[in-house]
């Protein structure tokens, strides 16, 4: 009896594997899961057969390298199925796929496993939901069945301060890695602030020679170059990320301002800034100097960014008159056109006169997203009492600040864009966005103790389908994906909302 088992156990691959595709957790949640009940055995005799089409090629490789790592094993690839092939890995592009323009179909058997997709970015994204789906018991398979997702919103973004403390190329790699993974499409860098200047601008070298030389706290900090912001542009494309670069204005100016006295109100030097007060600052906005400063950065940035927007800043410009407010919003506003972008500004942009086109990304103020509404422009979400990850969890937690509350990881989850904001309607919301500003935060692994488990639940709010939305689902299923948080290396914060497997054990 003892034998007849052990010898049905080494033989697994032989006796069909019994699965549950509907009891996989995913996130994002995919719209729809059928289980098929067994599996696709994942060893070598399994290869991927590479698609015609050469950005779906792409993609097919790079998933190809992805689950190689993943499994530990390379997988197999080759560039035509000539029969023979025990199973395939296929991934088709079909103008017929009704998903749209991010969505995508997997379907999985015993011998193949195809992904479809109208468009390269879907069969990006069937790529993430593969991963998530491999599983191992004494060799790695994948549960049969099939999978058909596509997005809840347009755009799904992450915002990364790297003017408070800087952070190195491969670190930014790391954040774009974290955003592609749980289908997130936008990378919004906050590049200025009060307390440095990070991205190179040929036509005003001070503003990084000086202005880049401090972040908070004194120590040493530091700037991008174009050829490094161009770098993390292609890195975040080969993901289907947009990058959206900020440059704040007209307050959060004193790293600027210290660079170029001529740009502030009194034209006297003044000293960088390493503290954490925010809404001290303005450039002058009746000298024609600032604009010639603001058209310059716009251009360079401009032509460095393929994405069609520009973020201005505008927030919390608490010194700056509110007539010379809008008068300077207005114009920094034709100047990003004129440079053929659209402007993105914090919500107290819905001040100015608006034209087509522009966004405003709602943060505090209600009446500003309802004004924003009014004047026709789309509204990117990022409440900060839900959605600003570099709030604390709970009052006893090390990092972070907590003007907008403590954020623990069910508050994180629980709201909803649509209703959010009385009198906005979903029409009018372009989609969600997780800020992390970093004035405590001195590294990526500080930042990844901010961002996870939050940035999951984050991205199923941002995804998937709201109506499944509840606490006691998410909590199982989060605990169950702890093991994919250690897979990826993330220094996660372990919530004691949540029951996790590694500390029941
Ligand atoms: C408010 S949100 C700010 C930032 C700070 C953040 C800290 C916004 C548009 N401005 O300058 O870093 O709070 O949570």
């Amino acid at each position: 009896m003892g034998v007849f088992v052990l010898a049905i156990q080494l033989s697994g691959c032989v006796q069909p594997r019994v699965t549950d595709l509907t009891q996989t957790v995913l996130f994002p949640q995919p719209r729809e899961v059928k289980a098929g009940g067994t599996a696709f055995v994942l060893d070598n005799s399994a290869a991927l057969v590479l698609p015609q089409d050469a950005e779906a090629q792409r993609v097919a490789r790079m998933f190809a390298e992805a689950c190689g790592q993943w499994i530990g094993m390379p997988l197999n690839v080759v560039e035509t199925d000539r029969g023979g092939l025990k199973s395939t890995i296929t991934f088709a592009l079909l103008a017929s796929e009704n998903t749209g323009a991010e969505g995508y179909r997997i379907l999985v058997d015993e011998n193949s496993v195809r992904v479809e997709a109208a468009q390269p970015a879907g069969l990006f994204y069937a790529g993430q939901t593969l991963l998530q789906m491999l599983a191992f018991d004494s060799g790695w398979y994948l549960p049969t069945g099939e999978v058909v997702d596509y997005p809840q919103y347009a755009y799904r973004g992450g915002m990364l301060d790297i003017a408070r403390h800087f952070f190195s190329v491969e670190e930014i790699k790391r954040y774009i890695d974290h955003l592609a993974f749980y289908k997130l499409n936008m990378l919004h860098l906050h590049l200025s602030d009060d307390q440095g200047w990070r991205i190179e601008i040929k036509s005003w070298p001070n503003l990084t020679a000086h202005g880049a030389l401090l972040e908070v706290g004194g120590t040493p900090g530091g700037f991008l170059t174009q050829a490094q912001y161009t770098e993390l542009v292609e890195y975040a494309a080969q993901r289907f990320v947009t990058v959206i670069p900020e440059v704040d204005m007209p307050g959060h100016t004193q790293a600027a301002l210290s660079s170029y006295p001529e740009l502030s109100e009194s034209g006297k030097p003044s000293d960088l800034y390493t503290g954490i007060e925010v809404g001290f600052s303005t450039l002058a906005t009746r000298k024609s100097i600032t604009y010639q400063f603001v058209d310059d950065v716009v251009r360079e940035l401009a032509a460095l960014t393929p994405g069609a927007w520009i973020h201005v800043g505008g927030d919390e410009s608490l010194v700056t008159k509110d007539a010379d407010y809008v008068y300077f919003m207005n114009k920094v506003q034709d100047i990003v056109l004129q440079h053929g972008k659209n402007p993105i500004g914090w919500d107290e942009f819905a001040k100015a006169d608006l034209i087509p086109g522009s966004v405003v990304q709602y943060w505090n103020g209600d009446e500003n997203a309802r004004l924003a509404m009014q004047k026709g422009a789309q509204l990117i979400y990022s409440p900060a009492k839900y959605a600003y990850l570099d709030m604390k969890y709970d009052s006893t937690f090390a990092l972070g600040l907590h003007w907008a509350g403590y954020i623990e990881v069910d508050k994180a989850y629980l709201w909803h864009p649509d209703t959010l904001v009385s009198g906005v309607p979903r029409e009018a919301i372009w989609g969600v966005e997780v800020p992390l500003w970093t004035e405590t935060l001195e590294n990526m692994e500080m930042a990844e103790q901010m961002l996870f488990p939050r940035w999951v639940g984050f991205a199923e709010l941002a995804w998937s389908n709201p109506e499944f939305r509840t606490w006691d689902a998410y909590r199982t299923r989060l605990a169950q994906h702890e093991p994919v948080l250690i897979h990826r290396k993330v220094n996660f914060y372990a919530s004691p909302r949540i029951d996790w497997p590694s500390k029941t054990k």
